[in-house]
């Protein structure tokens, strides 16, 4: 019997993927980013150890439904990004959220520290980073989307003009 995928194809473009429901008050800031600039995206909570199967059939499905950029956050020993990039081709945005016990510190060095083969490209920690992932992935994906990389451009063009207007004390 052929074992059906608990993930079905899917119009996102982006999965923004997080270990924990905890972890959205950062992960929010790649989803907001990513429907600015009309990206679709999915949300999803797939932790690397409290639902280790989900998060393989997650990585291994990804490709396949129509993805071409996964974001995962994760906070304390944050092997979720690493671990779905270990599962999957597809490019793989890691954000170290921020832990109560050691400040994301903990997270930081958990998702940066890859072995030679297996990149994720690491944001900064918290919500900056979590933007910054939007961001990157819509600049991975303007490579080949014309209408995006114009999208793309205007939101450059008009944070360049706020903060020149903002820019006299
Ligand atoms: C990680 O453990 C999650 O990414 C989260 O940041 C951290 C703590 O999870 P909770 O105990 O808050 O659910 O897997």
């Amino acid at each position: 019997m052929t074992k059906t995928s608990e993930f079905a194809a899917t119009e996102a473009q982006v999965g923004v993927i997080m270990g924990s429901r905890n972890d959205w008050d950062t992960m929010s800031a790649a989803a907001e980013i990513l429907d600015q600039l009309g990206i679709p995206n999915e949300k999803l909570v797939v932790s690397a150890h409290r639902t280790p199967s989900r998060m393989v059939n997650y990585a291994t499905s990804a490709a396949g439904r129509g993805l071409k950029v996964i974001i995962a956050g994760a906070g304390g020993a944050a092997h979720l990004p690493g671990m779905v990039a270990s599962e999957t081709n597809l490019p793989v945005i890691g954000v170290p959220v921020q832990s109560r016990a050691l400040q994301g510190l903990d997270s930081l060095l958990s998702i940066v520290q890859m072995p030679g083969g297996i990149p994720v490209a690491t944001m900064s920690i918290g919500p900056s980073g979590a933007k910054n992932a939007g961001i990157l992935a819509a600049r991975i994906l303007a490579l080949s989307d014309i209408a995006l990389a114009k999208r793309l451009d205007e939101f450059v063009a008009k944070q360049t003009a706020a903060v020149l207007e903002s820019a006299e004390l």
